[in-house]
């Protein structure tokens, strides 16, 4: 039967019905991960959003609570929409989220724990302040949304930011609070481009040059060497785009260390469907934790067949390359790694110009895959130049070929490969001489449905000389 077939993922983090989207206030709290999230408790389509909410010992395995907070008044009563975690000095939570009103005006609310010595934090109260923000005089009613987590100053305030955009130019607004009833706004604006529209759930947050873990929100400098990253999620193209700069918390300015490279114009997390991403300091393990909605690409009409709509991607870890210095690393948490049971080992496995090897893995719901491809010298030799213009997108997918590419994995493969997800890199020379490695997926034979989108996309990454190709893929 049609309806019954449909699959759910295995690994990712799914409500057991019904519409979601954008992460919202993880955090870690006696003893549990909480993760909660812009959720349609009445139907698979964006509509009456609400926060769900569950807790997980592993970010693996969750359990589902009961949603914690409905839209249910008049500053909130078009949506509760997406928001962040503070976790305060003295151990104490506030959350900020944006409020949709009865005239879906965007203005920012608080909510606290009912009871904080409650590990699963299961009843939330909303302030009596509310709304402690409406929009400032210039900007937009609808163009006021998605506080951040809120960093502490060397003067004792906290500080958030919130996106916003002035004409075309897409801005981030800092408000400072000691006690998050009563907030200044700050003159000066953290970050801006222009012609990048509104900038959706940014996030901003520290990260080491030097070290492995993960910083808290409010670290900066003191004789540490670290870098800011500031993300924003672009609505228009519906993508994830960070920087590295620096944070002059005195200016209250953040610069881009390349401004090629600046908010929307350079690093993605992602080039799959990543969006309204967000992270938080994990000082269970002191890692810094990445997550992402993921939407389906179903018509709404399947979505309401399947009765649910989305995923979150699997919690990463993000970290500074040290390496390159030019990017951020990510890795999947390695609590996913306990889920592994039965592993396979594969060496040695030669692959010639045109040819595919099949691996025999038995039989598997899921798959945790790790592959090093280690690349011929004189096949090197024969990568031409005039390849630099490859792009994943427009390129010829995995079908393509050349002196040295496509060349990777095809998952998720029927006898005859009719049906089949390639995810492979492609090797150019740069007219300065250098390689240039592209990382692409190609999802054009990825289903028989006629109604899901079939793209080809991915980007450059940055590999080092004498480092070997590694992918990592998790399969559900
Ligand atoms: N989703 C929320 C907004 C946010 C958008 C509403 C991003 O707060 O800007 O569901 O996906």
């Amino acid at each position: 039967n049609f309806l019954l077939s449909w699959q759910r993922t295995g690994f990712h983090f799914q409500p057991t019905k019904n519409w979601m989207n954008d992460p919202n206030g993880p955090l870690f709290y006696k003893g549990w991960y909480h993760f909660f999230y812009q959720y349609n408790p009445h139907g698979a389509v964006w509509n009456d959003i609400a926060w769900g909410h569950a807790v997980s010992k592993d970010l693996i395995n969750w359990n589902h609570l009961p949603i914690a907070m409905v839209p249910d008044h008049w500053y909130d009563i078009g949506g509760v929409f997406t928001g962040s975690a503070t976790i305060l000095s003295d151990g104490s939570i506030v959350m900020i989220y944006t409020g949709a009103t009865n005239n879906m005006s965007q203005v920012q609310n608080v909510a606290y724990p009912a009871n904080l010595s409650d590990p699963l934090l299961i009843n939330w109260v909303k302030s009596s302040a509310n709304p402690v923000l409406v929009p400032p005089p210039g900007i937009g009613r609808q163009d006021f949304r998605d506080p951040s987590t809120a960093w502490l100053t060397p003067n004792g305030n906290w500080r958030f930011t919130i996106g916003s955009k002035i004409n075309n130019t897409g801005i981030s607004l800092v408000y400072e609070t000691k006690d998050f009833v009563n907030y200044k706004l700050l003159n000066e604006l953290l970050h801006q481009v222009p012609d990048t529209g509104i900038w959706e759930c940014i996030d901003f947050y520290p990260v080491s040059l030097t070290d492995m873990n993960g910083l808290d929100t409010s670290v900066n400098g003191n004789g540490l060497s670290i870098k800011h990253v500031l993300k924003s999620s672009f609505e228009d193209v519906k993508v994830d785009y960070y920087a590295l700069g620096s944070y002059d918390v005195n200016k209250n300015l953040w610069t881009p260390d390349d401004p090629k490279f600046d908010v929307g114009t350079g690093l993605r997390y992602d080039y799959g469907k990543f969006y309204a991403s967000k992270t938080f300091y994990d000082q269970n393990k002191q890692r810094r934790i990445l997550w992402s909605w993921t939407a389906e690409s179903d018509s709404e009409s399947t979505d309401i067949m399947k009765g649910w709509a989305s995923l979150q991607a699997i919690p990463r870890v993000v970290l500074f390359d040290n390496k390159t210095k030019t990017n951020l690393l990510q890795w999947p948490v390695e609590e996913v790694e306990k889920l592994r049971s039965n592993e396979k080992e594969f060496n040695n496995v030669k692959l010639g110009a045109g040819s595919i090897s099949t691996l025999d893995v038995g039989k598997a719901a899921q798959l945790d895959i790790i592959t090093e491809f280690e690349i011929d010298k004189d096949a090197l030799e024969g990568v031409m130049e005039a390849d630099v213009g490859y792009n994943c997108a427009t390129s010829d997918g995995a079908s393509g070929r050349n002196a040295l590419g496509p060349f990777g994995l095809l998952v998720l493969a029927n006898d005859g490969r009719s049906e089949q997800t390639a995810v492979y890199f492609y090797i150019a020379k740069g007219t300065d001489g250098n390689l240039k490695i592209f990382f692409c997926t190609d999802l054009s034979r990825s289903s028989k449905a006629t109604d899901v989108s079939k793209v080809i996309y991915g980007g450059t990454v940055p590999v080092l000389d004498n480092e070997k190709l590694s992918v990592r893929i998790l399969v559900s």
